[in-house]
């Protein structure tokens, strides 16, 4: 078949002719089409048979260029063959956790899938100052499970490599190299400044050559280390919860990259939120401490659930297999001190990464709204300023911290828990 851009019109004689469609919709008469996408890449359709609300789906297209600026900047439409493996691997590993995939189109570069309708994109949710008492506990399965299973931990050498081969994904790796690691360190024309952020706050970040070395190690280190296959852009847009349940979403930038990248972008989003939640909890009117130390006890709770889940599977894994990662093992001990090496060197990277995407979010051309979207432009620098002094002690001494404890410790020391007044 050939591509062909869908829009709210033909996007129903589109889905008409597929047989998975044809059991999900009794009928295509009387359609609600919505187009929902309001991320940065692809156009979404919300599809609903107005007669029966329970026949809903979701289907998400890849078009030629990156949507957020247009044709004129060509983008090819490969990244939705890298979303639909992201999700088939997900789904494996994590049924429950990510949306069930009805259909997918290499041909038309899309995917059509459940309809998460009872399911609220965090961020949104965050900035409200809601809780999601299940938040650490499911995204720590999810990392441990897809990071574990996709690692020479757990592979066969051939078939790793064969799966680094296939999920190679250069154009979207390359938006990453340029929008997390290197523009955001350097005066950009495509970075954009809230004008209240004081030149000496911008300056840590773009002028500092040690900081600017840190991050540059860590741009290596997402180029070079091909450890497991990554979710890739794993911020709190590409979460949908309740209070019962959550849903990974968007895994487009998947590739085989270092394990504490996704980890690094979940709780470096957390962090973002803390800093926000200074200023929007006083706004809400209430008193900022509750919601967060909610905020930095579910970052803390991502890292200690997703190192207590990874190290199980681990030795599980090792247990039953004849030959475990490293060969024999007299007694037990050089296996055990291997798994401590690892999982330091993984917090180690997740503070740096986390760091860079954080540093990146106040600076780059992609915001969040956490932080953003805060009207009063002193008040959002105040936010700024105290992200960028987080993320530039978080990437320079990533390999000091001890304990989650210690990076909460320093966020408080930033910005208290009560909020600066
Ligand atoms: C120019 S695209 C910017 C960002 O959108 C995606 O969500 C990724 O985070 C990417 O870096
Ligand atoms: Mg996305």
């Amino acid at each position: 078949m050939e591509y062909r851009q869908l829009d709210t019109h033909t996007v129903v004689d589109y889905i008409r002719e597929l047989p998975e469609m044809q059991k999900i919709f009794s009928s295509f008469d009387r359609l609600d089409i919505e187009e929902v996408g309001d991320g940065n890449l692809n156009f979404v359709f919300l599809i609903t048979n107005q007669d029966n609300p329970d026949e809903t789906v979701v289907l998400k297209q890849a078009v030629p260029f990156l949507r957020v600026v247009g044709e004129a900047w060509p983008l090819s439409r490969d990244r939705m063959k890298h979303e639909v493996m992201a999700l088939e691997f997900q789904e494996d590993e994590c049924p429950g956790l990510v949306p069930e995939v009805y259909h997918s189109s290499e041909d038309m570069s899309l995917v059509i899938m459940q309809n998460l309708k009872n399911h609220a994109i965090i961020r949104g949710e965050i900035i409200k100052g809601k809780v999601f008492p299940k938040l650490a506990d499911d995204i720590s399965t999810f990392l441990a499970r897809t990071l574990f299973h996709s690692s020479d931990l757990a592979l066969g050498h051939d078939v790793k490599k064969e799966k680094v081969r296939q999920t190679i994904n250069i154009e979207l790796c390359k938006i990453t190299e340029d929008f997390v690691f290197t523009h955001p360190f350097e005066d950009n024309e495509t970075n954009e400044y809230n004008e209240a952020l004081p030149q000496e706050a911008i300056d840590i970040i773009q002028r500092d050559p040690k900081v600017r070395a840190a991050v540059a190690e860590m741009k290596y280190a997402f180029m070079t280390r091909a450890e497991a296959l990554l979710h890739g852009d794993l911020h709190i847009g590409s979460i949908m919860a309740n209070e019962e349940e959550t849903y990974i979403i968007d895994p487009e930038f998947s590739f085989y990259g270092p394990m504490g990248f996704d980890l690094g972008a979940m709780i470096g989003n957390l962090f973002l939120s803390y800093f926000s939640h200074d200023y929007r909890q006083r706004q809400m009117g209430r008193d900022p401490v509750e919601y967060r130390r909610w905020l930095l006890e579910c970052a803390e709770q991502t890292w200690t659930g997703f190192e207590r889940k990874f190290l199980d599977l681990w030795r599980a894994h090792d247990e039953k297999v004849e030959n475990p990662f490293m060969g024999a093992d007299l007694d037990g001990a050089s296996a055990e001190m291997f798994r401590q090496q690892f999982m330091k060197q993984i917090f180690s990277d997740m503070i740096g990464f986390a760091a860079c995407k954080m540093m990146r979010r106040i600076v780059g051309l992609a915001k969040v709204a956490d932080i953003a979207d805060i009207d009063d432009l002193q008040e959002r620098a105040k936010a700024e300023e105290n992200v960028l002094r987080m993320g530039s002690e978080m990437v320079l001494r990533r390999k000091e911290f001890s304990s989650f404890a210690d990076l909460f410790d320093l966020a408080v020391s930033i910005s208290p828990l009560s909020g600066s007044r």
